[in-house]
């Protein structure tokens, strides 16, 4: 331990520490912008490239920025004197300088970090004036926006995809003042390696990655006559929406959420949850197939877009293991345009489906081909949370004041399985409680299968026993974390028979669309919470247990995994 004294204040801290961790430790806040620490993913930006943190140390000329500045015995700091102070805020005014000021019709406009700064550093005015760079603005992906005119340079976005998801999408581009994070050669986003996880967008401080929109195509279908618009809502949103107005993470809404959406006039609203129990019935199917010699193991779920598109680049040799199961969603855009539309006598081409998820990758999952049927998309627009939650302001309804409203049927009901989907291990998890029972053909007991559960670990093991097999597990979250797995199996390293991946740590749950949690990770912890609460509320907890799903089967499928399954709920993957 080494001593040190901030603002005279005394105290012993580890060797190592910064002067702004020990700062929080006696309740002294010094404001940061480009500085993350997301302890629990192992992401630490320390760039200091922002300067905002800066601080006087006693016996050194320059200040000292305190996000990367390591404490030394007999350290003596001070973090609010007029030299400090008056830094930051020329820090925060030379960027401001040279970024546009449109904040009042900004994307980010009460959720920028740069906004909220310079507001806490009290500036009025902007003592800087001169050229501002301007550059292209990509929107090729569908999926994923970027303005770099609003790039602050914080790296965060670059240590998100290099460090946590090893894409290495983002470095710093060009020279001189002409600088900015982009992909090499700034080629647009479509062409890169992305694979839109959107975990950039929730770490960007400001609007220079944000998704693409589609809430004004989403208002058009709505008020068109001649459309017959439904909803479908992600497991992840239910549990997070609420935190858009105000109420405590971890609040379960999902009798709101439905009422918002029969407010904005959407002609029915089910659940993606019910496409999560059928994906299950292929999935746990499949699984046991494999397990029976029919296909390699292991078996890897495909229900994360981006997930996918990373194994399509990184691992193409590994291509022969992925499920072929389509991802719910996509399964709930076929059903609804082939058995709800003949089951109710819609015309096909009248019905947009719309998916509202936590999501950035499933708007670019829709326009892909292998997902459309005969060239047409099965879901014709994604909505984030974000989204989602401005639509139902811009309506002008009280969310908080809704009455609890249910799901519209057949494709509103489903099981506790589904709904925890939405968190890491939770896929699994649901595939395990249907392929124990197939397989052995007894009842399960406890369907709870804690070792595949939890936020903290990126890569889960566990064993279950299936009848006198022992089934190995294994569960990723995280892109850095599934490399680290794919290496393994393709070594020969580990060996699993069925493993889950999910681009997002945590999994949905922490979308790159979700409300924004400002490096809060004890958030996104408190969702995942609540849906295993969500999983113990509902009275059917296996997913070949779900009425509608069975009846869906009997009037209209068939045979699980046959032909027509083939047909409308499995896919194939590009090199
Ligand atoms: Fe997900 Fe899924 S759980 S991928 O994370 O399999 O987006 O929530 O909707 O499709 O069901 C997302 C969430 C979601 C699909 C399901
Ligand atoms: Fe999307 Fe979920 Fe995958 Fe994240 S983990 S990219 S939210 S499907």
């Amino acid at each position: 331990m080494i001593n040190v004294t901030i603002n005279d204040i005394k105290l012993q801290v580890p060797e190592g520490t910064t002067i702004l961790d020990a700062a929080k430790m006696v309740n002294i806040n010094i404001p940061t912008l480009c500085h993350l620490n997301l302890h629990d993913i192992k992401m630490v930006n320390r760039t200091a490239s922002c300067r905002v943190c800066l601080v006087e140390v006693e016996g050194r000329r320059n200040l000292a920025p305190a996000c990367a500045t390591e404490c030394f015995d007999g350290m003596i700091i001070r973090t609010n004197t007029k030299r400090a102070i008056r830094a930051r805020r020329t820090m925060v005014e030379l960027l401001l300088s040279d970024h546009p000021t449109d904040c009042l019709v900004c994307e980010k406009n009460g959720n920028c970090d740069l906004q909220r700064i310079a507001a806490e550093l009290g500036i009025r005015k902007i003592r800087f004036e001169g050229e501002q760079s301007t550059y292209q603005k990509d929107s090729s992906s569908g999926a994923l926006y970027r303005n770099p005119d609003k790039c602050i340079m914080c790296r965060r976005c670059e240590t998100m995809c290099n460090e946590v998801q090893t894409c290495s999408v983002y470095s710093a581009i060009d020279r001189g003042f002409e600088t900015v994070v982009g992909p090499a050669f700034n080629l647009p986003m479509l062409d890169t390696q992305c694979t839109f996880c959107g975990q950039c967008v929730s770490v960007c401080p400001t609007a220079a990655l944000t998704e693409v929109s589609y809430v004004q195509d989403v208002w058009n279908a709505l008020h068109d006559p001649d459309k017959y618009v439904i909803a479908q809502t992600a497991p992840a949103i239910r549990v997070a929406l609420g935190e858009e107005f105000g109420l405590k993470p971890g609040t379960i809404v999902t009798g709101k959420m439905v009422a918002a959406l029969r407010r904005l006039g959407f002609k029915k609203v089910f659940d993606t949850d019910f496409a999560a129990d059928v994906t299950i019935m292929e999935e746990a199917k499949e699984f046991i197939d494999r397990l029976n010699g029919k296909g390699r193991l292991p078996i890897l779920t495909s229900c994360c877009p981006s997930w996918v598109k990373f194994i399509e680049h990184q691992f193409p040799e590994l291509l022969d293991i992925p499920s072929t199961c389509k991802s719910p969603h996509m399964m709930f855009g076929a059903i609804a345009k082939t058995y709800f539309a003949e089951k109710f006598n819609i015309p096909a081409d009248k019905i947009v489906v719309v998916s509202v998820m936590p999501c950035i990758a499933k708007k670019y999952e829709i326009q892909r081909e292998e997902l459309k049927s005969d060239g047409v998309q099965n879901v014709d627009y994604v909505i984030t949370t974000r989204e989602f939650a401005k639509m139902i302001r811009e309506a002008g309804i009280d969310f908080t004041k809704l009455p609890d409203e249910d799901f519209d049927n057949p494709l509103g009901e489903s099981t506790g399985a589904s709904v925890i989907f939405g968190t890491t291990g939770g896929v699994i998890e649901a595939a395990l409680r249907t392929a124990y029972e197939w397989a052995t053909g007894e009842t399960l007991q406890d369907v709870e299968f804690h070792g595949v559960r939890g936020f903290e670990d990126g890569l889960k093991e566990a064993t279950v026993k299936l009848k006198d097999m022992e089934l190995k597990i294994g569960v990723a979250h995280g892109l850095g974390n599934a490399r680290r797995l794919l290496e393994d199996i393709r070594d020969g390293k580990r060996f699993y028979h069925a493993i889950e991946i999910m681009a997002c740590p945590g999994g949905c749950i922490d979308g790159g669309g979700q409300p924004y949690h400002h490096g809060n990770l004890e958030i996104v912890k408190a969702r995942m919470n609540a849906l295993y609460e969500e999983d113990r509320r509902k009275p059917l907890r296996k997913s070949h247990e779900n009425p509608a799903v069975l009846k869906m089967y009997e009037e209209y499928i068939g045979e699980i995994g046959g032909h027509k399954a083939h047909k409308l709920l499995h896919t194939h993957y590009t090199p």
